[in-house]
């Protein structure tokens, strides 16, 4: 395998204090969803996607597999293959293995899961070019692979769901100049229930991730939030179509991070994650609007989550 150095420099901490200081000192708090996955929190969500309420990671895998010879026709066999987030996951190789990409682009924001991705598809395919680009895809994001050979973006997960719709837009967008063809994994609406009971297992292993953004303040700029005075408080936010994750402060108390002094009322609340659920229609009007043509509609047999295959118009 020829694995090339591209990307320069991790994102993951340069912007971090910033972003920590600005979320906290907004009327409603908030953090990035971004900064959850630092090693701890890499392994506390690889939990969440075995916890039998956490059904989005086994439907999007049940309907990958079942699907796959017609996913990699639609993606086109030998492409180039630009995914967005992780690149260590099963999808990942079922997708490498049916499509034999020219070159693979795994693009995460975090280094350590971009090392161990690329070293781990090394040995099981040791034909495949792995260009690993560390960046962060809240922002424009240069592809180094040559240009004017057929692409196509895979960005699996749900992950979309992570950014506002606006946000989404401007992605949707960025990609539309990287490849032709765009395959996305999108969280389906559902009963609310279903829903409720994804983002508050009975296990507390979403609550456990969630707070670990505390803790990982605390690790790494020297916070001194106070673990259990926070409580996980996730619910799903119809009108908005979104699940929103909050930690919430259990009493009136002052937080020190970064040599700054943040105050919290009892019950005030640090809004840490939107993810957002989309009828395929809706999804299919959002992608058009940044001009994508819908080609493609997979949905596992419960119809719980959909796979996009787009093309660019
Ligand atoms: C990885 C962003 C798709 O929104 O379902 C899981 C993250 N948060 N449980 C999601 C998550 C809480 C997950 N995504």
């Amino acid at each position: 395998m020829a694995r090339e150095r591209a990307g320069a420099r991790p994102l993951e901490l340069s912007g971090f204090r910033e972003d920590v200081v600005a979320g906290l000192s907004h009327p409603q708090k908030s953090l990035p969803p971004k900064y959850f996955y630092d090693a701890a929190g890499s392994r506390l969500f690889a939990r969440i996607c075995r916890l039998p309420e956490y059904y989005v990671t086994r439907a999007e895998l049940a309907l990958t597999r079942r699907h796959l010879a017609a996913i990699a026709r639609f993606a086109g066999r030998g492409c180039q293959l630009i995914e967005y987030g992780s690149g260590e996951g099963i999808k990942s190789r079922l997708l490498i293995r049916a499509l034999r990409p020219s070159v693979y682009v795994p693009i995460d924001i975090s280094a350590h899961a971009l090392g161990a991705a690329a070293r781990g598809l090394a040995r099981e395919f040791p034909w495949l070019r792995v260009v690993p680009v560390a960046g962060d895809f809240s922002r424009p994001i240069d592809i180094p692979v040559r240009h004017g050979k057929p692409g196509v973006v895979y960005f699996p997960g749900s992950t979309i769901g992570n950014l506002t719709p606006e946000e989404a837009h401007a992605f949707l967008c960025m990609t539309r100049d990287q490849a032709e063809r765009l395959l996305v994994g999108v969280d389906l609406k559902k009963d609310a229930n279903v829903l409720h009971a994804a983002y508050n297992d009975s296990r507390g292993v979403t609550a456990a991730f969630n707070v670990n953004l505390l803790a990982r303040i605390n690790r790494e700029l020297g916070g001194d939030f106070e673990l259990s005075a926070f409580a996980h408080y996730a619910f799903y936010n119809v009108p908005l179509g979104r699940i929103e994750m909050h930690l919430v402060s259990l009493r009136r108390q002052t937080v020190r991070v970064a040599k700054r002094r943040f105050g919290f009322e009892r019950g005030e609340s640090i809004h840490t994650e939107n993810s957002y659920k989309y009828s395929a229609e809706e999804f299919q009007a959002l992608a058009a609007r940044a001009g994508y043509a819908a080609k493609k509609l997979w949905e596992d047999r419960q119809g719980l989550f959909a796979l996009h295959g787009l093309q660019a118009r």
